[in-house]
């Protein structure tokens, strides 16, 4: 086990948003009669087949309002930034030992040895490419909210212990955005701490200068990563590390917070006392914000709040229930003055405001104090295979558990022999998909087998099939044809 320091990461960037096309319809009342059937029918379907019928081009007015035949582009015509920038990050997966809560200790699997990861940070236009290196055992990804192609949505291809792979996109929509990892299962991944934040700052920009925090609020069991209640419920990986640490905002002053829910089971209603705030829906910042005491963020799901408290004092946040009292409450003092912020503040990317942000990522690493666990040889995680103990038999098992690195015998049995032209069955008999794949000489891949499934193949040459699972590169069998 070796220590490790964790790349920090942060860009410039700038404002804007762009708001709802001007081309609007130019017949009102079947405009007004599909919306009609749209709400009496919840079908945008007939919608569509009324708007052909009619031979007029319609495009909505209503930016809550997206059919078939009318794309995001027709509706949010994306601001063009005249200087777009090319933002190059690393994200290292890293297995690390990190303090989740004070004096507890856990093993977690990271993006860059914290949890959450670094916060990406840049405009709206700007060509954004992540190289991604597996330095731990297991398959992992990072699967990026928001607009972007196959190639690089974070689920295929898997990315082995070892490999390395870069993710490109142009960053679209503005607004806060979560990536994390989308290897299976995906909530054990996200529960173990592979997630971050994605600010993507818009062009044009009408926000207001703030001060800005980010939160992001995440479910986590050292016993259990599955468990369906967890022990703790932090803010920012760390359970009521703001108890100790407080938010600072000063009074009068307008503060910006970025929250993010990326709970596998409890929503996050996020209150905040002692004023009402201003929302904006999904973190999207082409949406119309609202007023709201408490805001419901789903699972997978953003906000961006701003408030302001008129008079000096203490005051608290959190997230509305149970995961209050297991790591999501906050003090936020209200200060007279900026005088003892001066030094921990930097400039945002939205002219005017002040980050607190890189703040809140010293103060996480000095809490985490991250000890990164390396790996000799990440490749030969599975073990040799004998094939001279080879079984006869036309059958295979994927053995319940099987996705648990510990079990030593994920296929049986681990090693086959068969005649030529036999047919192997292969019977996933765990909880979790799985593949059986030939990466050696690319003869078979199963594709994913669901739990419960089975997939045969034929095996017509006289051989030995080294196979494996790409969503659990561990896991290892051998097929010999004699
Ligand atoms: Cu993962």
């Amino acid at each position: 086990m070796g220590i490790g320091i964790s790349d920090h990461l942060l860009s410039l960037a700038m404002q804007s948003r762009s708001m709802a096309n001007a081309n609007t319809n130019t017949v009102r009342p079947i405009w007004l009669i599909s919306i009609g059937v749209i709400i009496g029918v919840g079908s945008a379907a007939i919608y569509f087949l009324e708007v052909a019928d009619s031979d007029i081009t319609i495009q909505a007015e209503n930016p809550q309002i997206l059919t078939a035949g009318i794309t995001i582009d027709d509706i949010y015509p994306r601001a063009e930034n005249p200087n777009p920038q090319k933002r190059s990050y690393t994200l290292i997966a890293q297995d690390a030992e990190i303090e989740v809560s004070k004096g507890v200790t856990a093993k977690v699997w990271t993006y860059n040895g914290t949890v959450p990861a670094p916060t990406l940070r840049f405009d709206e236009g700007d060509e954004v490419e992540v190289k991604f290196v597996n330095d731990t055992p297991y398959a992992h990804t990072i699967h990026f909210h928001g607009t972007h192609n196959s190639a690089n949505d974070g689920v295929f291809p898997m990315i082995n212990p070892g490999e390395e792979y870069t993710y490109s996109f142009k960053a679209q929509e503005a607004g806060l955005f979560m990536y994390h990892c989308h290897a299976f299962p995906t909530t054990e991944h996200v529960r173990m701490g592979m997630f971050g934040a994605m600010i993507i700052d818009p062009v044009h920009h009408d926000m207001e200068p703030a001060r800005e925090y980010l939160f992001v609020l995440s479910e986590f069991d050292p016993e259990d990563p599955l468990a369906t209640f967890t022990k703790y419920y932090p803010i920012n990986g760390y359970a009521n590390q703001y108890m100790d640490n407080p938010i600072r905002v000063v009074e009068g002053e307008l503060a910006r917070f970025y929250v993010m829910g990326i709970g596998g089971v409890l929503q996050s209603p996020f209150h905040v006392h002692s004023t009402i705030f201003k929302v904006w829906q999904s973190g999207i910042l082409w949406n119309e914000p609202h007023w709201a005491q408490t805001h419901l963020i789903g699972n997978g799901d953003t906000a961006i709040i701003e408030a302001s408290w008129n008079e000096a004092g203490r005051y608290l946040f959190h997230v509305h229930g149970i995961q209050e009292e297991r790591g999501s409450m906050a003090i936020l003092d209200v200060l007279e003055d900026d005088s003892e912020l001066k030094s921990l503040e930097q400039p945002s990317n939205i002219p005017g405001s002040k980050s607190m942000i890189p703040w809140q990522e010293d103060l996480l690493y000095q809490l985490e104090d991250p000890q990164i666990i390396t790996y000799d040889d990440l490749g030969s995680a599975g073990k040799a295979i004998a094939t001279h103990d080879a079984v006869s038999t036309d059958k295979v098992s994927i053995v319940k558990d099987s996705w648990n690195p510990e079990i030593t015998e994920s296929y049986a049995p681990i090693a086959v022999k068969v005649e030529p032209g036999t047919t192997i069955t292969w019977t996933n008999d765990d909880i979790v998909v799985h593949t059986v794949t030939d990466k050696e000489s690319g003869s078979f891949d199963s594709g994913f087998i669901q739990a419960g499934a089975d997939w045969d193949y034929v095996f017509d040459e006289s051989g030995e099939y080294n196979y494996y699972c790409t969503l659990h590169p561990w896991m290892k069998g051998v097929v010999v044809v004699i």
